[in-house]
């Protein structure tokens, strides 16, 4: 076995980082009561490209988190009255905060206070004073990564596509949208014909690959800027912006056609399986929870009608 070579890999995580991660969208709240360094730190990561919230006073940081939403805060540990472990760890106990990357930015050299800081909720410990180049390039890495582990939580394992909760709030953002530019879009909800025949007659991991069979139909038949998600076991929710009823019932029965002609097999047969759909426009409805509703019951006349395509 070869021994890796470290500067290379290095180089290469370095590149890959830079390529990926869209550093003008890496979002960092600095938290320091020093407003000197405060400020340089703020103008470090920002002409390294990054958006950068200052916080100098800790009762300031509720609101900057919820208003700004960061990828990663740096926090300094001594500021008055206030401790930046005690702040991590307030954080820590609400659901919202509980996965947000917390890199501790202090002179504290003490190794046993360091451990302390990082048991109460920190992530990263540096001890300043810290290079300017060093410290934009930890914030770009850990923004990175907090991103990505924020796109991993918000998709479906088996499918990829987004979880429930999020292609609703999808939903209800292109609700406002379409309204506020006065356009048309349309929600659909889909669901597999019988499936519980499949997972009976096949098993429950065939079953599986026919999930994943709908999702990746729907990944290549639709726009890059249609929102799929998967909304329970066999029901998948779409969102077609800037789309016409007309155009969406022509792309959505061209779905029904293609997943019938999809040929899965199992146990040495090879079988087909069927799609009912239903829509419903989104801009016409009060709220985009109210679309849901109405594509849904679409999906439920679709299925006593005869199941295999599309109702509005
Ligand atoms: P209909 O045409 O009326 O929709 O009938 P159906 O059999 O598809 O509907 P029903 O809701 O009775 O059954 C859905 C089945 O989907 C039951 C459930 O076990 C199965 N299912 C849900 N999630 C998964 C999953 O992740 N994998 C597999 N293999 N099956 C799943
Ligand atoms: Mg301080
Ligand atoms: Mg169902
Ligand atoms: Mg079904």
């Amino acid at each position: 076995c070869e021994p890796l070579d470290v500067p290379v890999l290095a180089d290469y995580i370095e590149r890959l980082i830079s390529e990926r991660l869209d550093v003008g969208a890496g979002r960092v709240i600095i938290v320091d009561d020093d407003a000197e360094l405060l400020e340089h730190y703020s103008l470090v990561l920002e002409e390294g490209g990054m958006a950068v919230r200052k916080v100098q006073s800790p009762s300031e940081l509720p609101g900057a988190l919820s208003e700004f939403r960061p990828d990663i805060i740096l926090m300094d540990v001594q500021m008055g009255s206030y401790s930046g472990t005690t702040l991590a760890r307030m954080l820590r106990f609400d659901p919202e905060w509980v996965g947000l990357h917390i890199i501790f930015l202090s002179s504290e050299e003490d190794r046993d206070f360091q451990v302390d800081a990082l048991s109460k909720g920190g992530d990263d410990f540096l001890t300043k004073p810290v290079s300017d180049d060093f410290l934009l390039r930890a914030a770009r890495v850990r923004c990175y990564r907090a991103r990505q582990l924020d796109k991993l939580a918000s998709r479906d394992s088996l499918t990829g596509l987004l979880k429930h909760s999020l292609v609703k709030q999808e939903v209800i953002k292109e609700h406002a949208r379409c309204r506020r530019l006065s356009q048309k879009s349309v929600v659909a909800m889909l669901d597999l014909d019988h499936f519980k025949r499949v997972n009976d007659t096949y098993g429950h991991r065939t079953g599986d690959l026919v999930i994943k069979g709908l999702a990746n139909l729907l990944r290549h038949r639709l726009r890059k800027t249609d929102v799929i998600g998967r909304y329970g076991g066999e029901e998948f929710l779409v969102v077609l912006p800037d789309c016409s009823i007309g155009d969406a019932l022509r792309t959505l029965q061209t779905v029904c056609e293609q997943m019938n002609r999809i040929g899965f097999s199992s146990r040495g047969e090879e079988f087909h399986v069927t799609v009912s759909i239903g829509m419903a426009t989104l801009e016409t409805f009060d709220r985009g929870e109210d679309a849901i509703e109405a594509a849904d019951q679409a999906l439920y006349r679709r299925k006593s009608a005869g199941r295999n395509g599309v109702t509005v």
